[in-house]
């Protein structure tokens, strides 16, 4: 019996590559030599990544089997319908397969839902007897011993810039709204014994890896355990870990020592407001920074994946989080547009939201807008993104990012010129209207007088000065959120607010109506001092009038002066 096993290539210009680029920055993904390890040793089996080499329609086997992501579904429904069109059957699995088993069945003879360890040897059974059935689907998670090591001889090994692809575990304790890999994996993280990890990485040629864990740091006390086995190997390795790992000082180093060089960490966004409507307040944006610089600190280059599109993000969000990445030298930002896979607790809100756009799976790819944003048209979100990509990886923003003193220079140059080359093919994108002036009207403006400011006292002046004994915040910071679909503007204002503060305040703004904004809603519920001249001024400039149909409309403005 022989099997073909294909994985589709993807026609985009930002995620389909050339030769060159696979060759530099790509690896194989574990999905087919996982499957070709499972496969009794007296069947021939072999691999195709279409993405390196093109896929022989005409060739005699007696089953095909094709894996895929949501957006590989088009063409692995093409592949299959080449190979039945010659009644040869076709077998398809992977995440697509397993979120909309229903829909795949219709395009080929049969479904793998889940995980293929303890079904893939029935299904090859039920082949040799013609007898195979529409869907397979375990009724539980393989155990993670004894797993066969993956089939890496089957890989094109000089078409990729390394096949050596390890898993240590599956899934991950995290239950992010956006992420296919809960949904997949359940609630579950499961480790592989570190004696059989170890004895995998031995075997592989050269010194370094990929370990391909959605969070190789989920379980601290089995990632300690693996990176102290590691250290001996002497090998260098990359992999993916969520920022939690940034806040436990001993793993970070032991990582390091035991050869980490590269980490994709999932940052995703630098509003906690998002971050909370996506079940992912452990990323605590007050840490970002200094989790950064830990990770730097122990010459770790940071790949970090960054989101456009969530409730929150308005027009300013594209500039705000590449100048992020330049402030904390980031060496390979990797921005996404938000994506509601099926499956996903996201794509459940977006849909009963009916803010789905459409379901064309091909453009579920993370770089292309699929639903209703909810700050910005469609349009806006992915012009931003176009410009994010193409911005980041100008020289200008390279030089921000790589020139530090860390280790590692040349990888780090090397590294942004293969991911240039990626982002300089996507489509022209610019830089919303608004973004400069979101970005002033998010600020902190430092009061040039404390000594004059009056208390507000419940939703009321005090008569007199500061009450004896509380001191004034020495500051007004402004929280600006643009609702381009309504056009608005929410400036929610906190601290103390001297003349200067309320000057600043009415120059900043008269740039948001130059930028054809047509109301300004002003919050002054935190602001917890004034000084009668800021009351004045900004009574004069009509700032406080808290009529509906206005300009400006002013929510808890400050009381009448006593
Ligand atoms: C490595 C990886 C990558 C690499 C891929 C390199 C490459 N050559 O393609 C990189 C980092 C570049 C990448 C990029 C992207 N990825 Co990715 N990636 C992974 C990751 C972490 C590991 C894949 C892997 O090797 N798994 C190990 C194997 C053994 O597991 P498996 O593939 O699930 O296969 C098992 C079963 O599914 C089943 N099976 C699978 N296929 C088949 C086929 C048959 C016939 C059968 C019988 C069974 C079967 O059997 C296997 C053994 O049990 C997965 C997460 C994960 N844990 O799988 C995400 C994942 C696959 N990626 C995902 C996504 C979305 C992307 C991106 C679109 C970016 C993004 N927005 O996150 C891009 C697209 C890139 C592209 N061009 O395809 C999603 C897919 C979700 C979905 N529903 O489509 C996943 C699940 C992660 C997630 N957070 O949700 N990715
Ligand atoms: S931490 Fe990362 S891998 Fe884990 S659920 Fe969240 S996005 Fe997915």
């Amino acid at each position: 019996m022989k099997i073909r096993l294909i994985d589709p290539a993807y026609e985009h210009p930002y995620f389909s590559h050339s030769q060159k680029v696979i060759k530099n920055i790509w690896f194989a993904r574990l999905t087919l030599t996982t499957l070709a390890a499972l496969t009794p040793s007296n069947i021939e089996v072999k691999i195709t990544d279409e993405n390196v080499e093109p896929i022989d329609f005409e060739e005699d086997v007696d089953l095909v089997g094709v894996t895929g992501m949501m957006m590989h579904a088009p063409r692995a429904y093409e592949i299959a319908q080449r190979f039945r069109q010659r009644e040869i059957p076709v077998v398809m699995g992977g995440p697509h397969a397993s979120s909309l088993p229903l829909e795949a069945k219709q395009h080929v003879d049969a479904v793998v839902i889940g995980e293929a360890e303890n079904v893939w040897g029935g299904l090859i059974e039920d082949v040799k007897k013609g007898s195979l059935k529409p869907f397979y689907q375990a009724e539980s998670f393989c155990s993670m011993e004894k797993l066969p090591f993956p089939r890496l001889d089957l890989l094109h090994k000089d078409a990729y810039m390394t096949i050596n692809c390890v898993q240590t575990t599956r899934g991950c304790p995290h239950q992010c709204d956006f992420c296919h890999v809960t949904h997949f994996f359940g609630k579950t993280y499961r480790c592989r014994p570190v004696d059989e990890v170890i004895e995998e990485v031995k075997r592989l040629e050269g010194d370094f890896l990929v370990f391909i864990d959605d969070n190789i740091t989920g379980n601290r006390r089995y990632a300690k355990e693996l990176f102290t086995r590691l250290k001996p190997l002497k090998k260098k390795w990359a992999s993916q870990a969520s920022m939690t790992l940034t806040r436990d000082p001993e793993l970070l180093k032991l990582a390091a020592e035991s050869g980490c060089v590269s980490l994709f960490i999932g940052v995703e966004s630098l509003s906690s407001e998002n971050l909370k409507d996506v079940n992912k307040s452990f990323n605590q944006v007050h840490q970002f920074e200094e989790g950064m610089k830990a990770v730097h600190d122990h010459d770790i280059l940071i790949v970090a994946g960054l989101i456009f599109g969530l409730d929150h993000d308005d027009e300013g969000v594209f500039e705000r989080t590449l100048r992020f990445c330049e402030r904390n030298r980031i060496e390979l930002p990797s921005f996404f547009i938000l994506t509601p896979l099926p499956g996903t607790a996201l794509f459940q809100r977006m849909e009963s939201e009916g803010r789905l756009l459409h379901k064309d799976w091909s453009q579920y790819n993370g770089a292309t807008v699929v639903f209703k944003p909810r700050l910005m048209t469609e349009e806006t979100l992915q012009r931003g993104f176009n410009w994010a990509c193409k911005e980041g990886y100008s020289w200008g923003s390279i030089f921000k990012r790589v020139c530090h003193p860390q280790q590692r220079f040349v990888t780090r140059v090397l590294s942004n010129i293969a991911y240039r080359s990626i982002a300089q093919r996507t489509p022209e994108g610019y830089l919303p209207s608004l973004s400069r002036i979101l970005q002033r009207m998010n600020d902190t403006i430092p009061l040039q007088n404390t000594r004059d400011l009056i208390q507000r006292v419940g939703d009321k002046i005090a008569e007199k000065k500061l009450l004896i004994g509380q001191k004034a915040a020495d500051t007004l910071k402004l929280y600006s959120i643009y609702n381009e679909r309504l056009k608005t503007l929410f400036v929610r204002l906190e601290g103390s607010m001297d003349r200067e503060g309320a000057k600043e305040l009415v120059e900043r703004l008269k740039g948001a109506l130059h930028a054809n904004v047509q109301k300004v809603i002003l919050d002054f519920k935190d602001v917890g001092a004034f000084s009668a001249e800021a009351i004045a001024l900004l009574s004069r400039k009509g700032l406080l009038q808290t009529e509906e149909g206005r300009l400006w409309i002013a929510v808890n403005p400050p009381g009448i002066l006593g």
